[in-house]
């Protein structure tokens, strides 16, 4: 389905936003052309990682990226180009799921053929804190989505593959393995607004016969994980505390048991669905699991520390209700996508490890120059 590519003037009138706000001309368009996906949630770990695959694959790609006061776009630095650039094929718009006038705007402009929709509220123990909030984006965003999607394909007549970022955590309190026919059971405001998503593109798909492909992917790490996220957190922490850069590490429950791979394999198998023929549901997941406690372990014993003299327990970070043990059957991804993990939990705890007691490492030699050497998120959970 590849074709060569060639300027044509079909998409002349549209415009690009660069994130400071300037609008500029889209430089070129393609007919008969690469492929041009849209991503929501861009600037988030999957989206950088999905955004380098699919330029790596020679897409044009096309990002929905919130307003913010400060820059939001550090994991997608190394991938921009200004648009002026006739090599530019890295397109941000801005957006917010919140507003569905703007996502049917982006949608006529950019005429995606893949939709990739990642952008959500993706914390669960904020999701207790601001259940409303994520209800609106995680859930009533997707919507929002879908029917835009809806409404310019009817006028279009086009297909656009669409995928849905499902989550392990909707399964919840069922026991593992969970696999494609496990029933949901969600333990949070963010699980339960993931499940109604879940069957609002189940619905699209039956109901209008939109190709939307569903995602339930268990946890995927990766040195570009949110900061507050337990691995990351783990890693951050274990790596300044190597340096004498702090002393504790506050967690909350150490029993908890997931299922952890690494992000960048996972993108690999959101791509691989929407290249199928008919769209489908699909597990991603190890198919093993190990306790945060074991995690804890691991880093601190790979960075040649002792965890017991460093971590507290604080009960602050417990959830109201927890999800105690996640471990995904990926049998129908290997047989059908012809996916598979490639990275190792010891391999992903070393990854994230050296990844952060480099960024120590520069921050150390900050603060031993005498400058205040202000690291992001520093100090918050
Ligand atoms: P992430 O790092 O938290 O990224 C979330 C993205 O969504 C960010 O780009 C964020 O923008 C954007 N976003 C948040 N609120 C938005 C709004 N109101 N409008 C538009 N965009 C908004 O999450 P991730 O780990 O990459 O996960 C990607 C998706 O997969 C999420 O839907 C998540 O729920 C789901 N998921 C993740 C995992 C996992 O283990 N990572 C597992 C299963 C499912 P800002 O940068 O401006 O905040
Ligand atoms: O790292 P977490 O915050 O990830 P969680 O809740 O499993 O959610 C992540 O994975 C989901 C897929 O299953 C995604 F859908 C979701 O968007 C997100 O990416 O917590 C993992 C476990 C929990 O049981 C939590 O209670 O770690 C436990 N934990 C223990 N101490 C902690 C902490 N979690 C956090 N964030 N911070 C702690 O101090």
């Amino acid at each position: 389905m590849w074709q060569t590519l060639a300027r044509c003037s079909a998409f002349k009138n549209g415009t690009s936003e660069k994130h400071d706000g300037a609008e500029v001309p889209q430089p070129f368009c393609y007919q008969h052309r690469m492929k041009r996906a849209l991503v929501t949630g861009i600037t988030g770990q999957d989206g950088s990682y999905l955004s380098e695959l699919l330029l790596q694959k020679g897409y044009e790609v096309h990002g929905i990226i919130r307003r913010a006061s400060t820059f939001n776009t550090d994991r997608i630095e190394h991938l921009y180009k200004d648009p002026h650039d006739p090599e530019a094929r890295l397109f941000l718009h801005y957006g917010d799921l919140a507003d569905g006038t703007c996502l049917r705007r982006i949608l006529e402009r950019v005429r995606p053929d893949e939709i990739y929709h990642l952008g959500a509220q993706s914390h669960v123990r904020v999701s207790f804190d601001e259940p409303e909030y994520t209800a609106d984006i995680d859930a009533t965003g997707t919507l929002r989505l879908l029917e835009a999607l809806r409404d310019s394909t009817g006028v279009s007549g086009k297909t656009v593959r669409f995928y849905q970022a499902g989550s392990s955590e909707m399964f919840g309190a069922a026991a593992p393995p969970q696999s494609e026919t496990t029933a949901f059971h969600p333990r949070s405001p963010y699980a339960v607004s993931k499940v109604a998503a879940h069957w609002y593109a189940v619905n699209y798909r039956e109901a209008y016969g939109m190709y939307i492909a569903c995602g339930i992917l268990f946890n995927h790490e990766s040195p570009r994980r949110g900061e507050t996220f337990v691995t990351r957190k783990i890693t951050r922490a274990a790596a300044r505390i190597k340096l004498g850069l702090q002393q504790k590490l506050f967690l909350g429950n150490l029993d908890a048991r997931r299922d952890w791979g690494f992000a960048g394999d996972y993108v690999e198998a959101m791509w691989l669905m929407l290249q199928q023929e008919r769209p489908d549901d699909f597990v991603v997941a190890t198919g093993e699991s190990h306790s945060v406690r074991e995690f804890v372990e691991a880093t601190f014993s790979y960075l040649g520390l002792d965890w017991k003299s460093h971590v507290e327990i604080e009960p602050r970070y417990f959830r109201p209700s927890e999800v105690d043990h996640l471990r995904g059957n990926p049998s129908k991804a290997r047989e059908r996508l012809g996916w598979s993990p490639r990275v190792t939990f010891e391999q992903l705890v070393r990854m994230m490890a050296d990844h952060d007691l480099e960024m120590a490492r520069q921050e150390k030699t900050l603060r031993d120059a005498g400058h205040v050497a202000g690291i992001r998120g520093g100090g918050r959970e």
